[in-house]
């Protein structure tokens, strides 16, 4: 069974509650436009299931981890970043300013970056 937080928002998302610009979609994991984009390219990609963070996601389920890494490949492919580069971003906890407690990469690319990041 897939577990789910009611108030999550990317749950939410997920199950088409909220609408969400869907960009790639395998059977684990869901891969959409974030709303606030940093960059030209900008897509959050989740699991499907609810788990907070990357590392809680690798000890419940080390292979929904490799699928979300996989799809964020994908995704990457597909918006032509590949040749140059582009940056995948997990957010955990306060001073990363994780906003939504359910794992999800960012892919961010399609402009020269800076590092370290602010
Ligand atoms: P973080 O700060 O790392 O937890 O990233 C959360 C991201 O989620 C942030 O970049 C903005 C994005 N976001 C927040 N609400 C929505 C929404 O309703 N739809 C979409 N597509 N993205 C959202």
């Amino acid at each position: 069974m897939t577990p789910r937080d009611p108030d999550c928002l990317f749950c939410k998302i997920v199950a088409g509650e909220i609408p969400g610009e869907v960009v790639h979609e395998t059977e684990t994991t869901l891969a959409f436009r974030d709303i606030q984009p940093q960059a030209p390219t900008h897509v959050l990609v989740v699991p499907k299931a609810h788990h907070p963070n990357a590392v809680a996601t690798a000890q419940a389920d080390p292979s929904l981890l490799v699928d979300v890494v996989l799809a964020a490949g994908r995704v990457a492919e597909q918006e032509g970043l590949v040749e140059r580069g582009y940056r995948l971003v997990s957010n955990t906890g306060q001073d990363a300013q994780q906003s939504v407690d359910h794992l999800h990469l960012h892919v961010v690319g399609g402009r020269a970056m800076q590092w370290p990041p602010g």
